[in-house]
């Protein structure tokens, strides 16, 4: 994939320029590229690198949280996954979890100043984790995800190959137990893929979200994650979740979860 400033998002990548391909905008790639020393933007004079502050989508201006645009044409991921279920995954579903997280700050704000009830702090609390939730989850799984024609599929290679290979055995092993785990997901959630932060060396695990964030396996940083509520695949495979994920190994971009394992795991 190349981006409009003709990039090659790879070489990016494996520059260390961006964690997750094709979230960053062109001019910022460009501008790292060219040594500007534009890694994210400035907040009081200290460079900000973090994932999730990078990509979330906050505008201080506005003080809302905004959709980041999908880093792919809807149907980058045909024929595996559809490009119907992306337009609405991402159009409405993310823009919910997006609006539920800003109206949560909303009304958590008002009850600060005394305007509405106290006993609906724990409503909102609620309303917060889901939400905030449910829009970090989908902004990691867009940008690890890639088209057959953008190199997704496949394994990865490299020192992220290594370490699956270290703590799971073997690439085939890791696959079975990220596939089960994530068909054994009761009702709506996710399977991940994380780092433990930790453990030395960059320990991987796999462990599951039910809706979008029971469960959290505090301490852990997910890498890869598959979206295993219905939206995510039933215009196109029904109830059928584990030919859904039997689809989903072929939209893996291993570059850009390898690019994100190194950006926690280090040098
Ligand atoms: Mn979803």
């Amino acid at each position: 994939m190349h981006d409009s400033a003709g990039i090659d998002r790879r070489a990016a990548l494996a520059a260390g320029l961006v964690g997750v391909g094709g979230v960053m905008s062109a001019g910022v790639v460009a501008s790292a590229l060219a040594g500007a020393g534009a890694r994210g933007q400035e907040r009081q004079g200290k460079p900000v690198d973090d994932f999730w502050a990078q990509r979330l989508g906050y505008s201080a201006q506005k003080g809302v949280f905004e959709l980041p645009p999908l880093p792919f044409a809807p149907e980058a991921l045909e024929p595996h996954i559809d490009a119907q279920t992306m337009t609405l995954h991402h159009g409405r579903h993310h823009q919910a979890y997006v609006n539920g997280l800003n109206a949560a700050l909303k009304k958590l704000g008002e009850l600060r100043d005394g305007a509405i009830e106290p006993a609906l702090y724990r409503h909102w609390t609620r309303e917060l984790a889901f939400n905030a939730a449910g829009h970090a989850n989908h902004t990691l799984f867009w940008g690890t995800l890639a088209g057959p024609s953008a190199g997704g599929g496949g394994r990865p290679a490299g020192p992220l190959l290594s370490a699956i290979d270290r703590d799971f055995g073997s690439f085939e092993k890791f696959e079975g137990q990220f596939k089960a785990t994530a068909a054994a997901v009761e009702g709506n959630g996710w399977a991940w893929l994380v780092v433990h932060r930790a453990m030395p060396g960059g320990r991987l695990m796999v462990s599951a979200s039910e809706r979008q964030q029971d469960l959290y396996f505090w301490g852990s940083e997910p890498i890869l994650g598959v979206d295993v509520w219905e939206h995510a695949y039933y215009l196109k495979y029904q109830n059928r979740r584990s030919d859904y994920l039997g689809a989903f190994m072929n939209v893996i971009d291993w570059a850009a979860v390898s690019a994100r394992y190194a950006a926690i795991v280090g040098p």
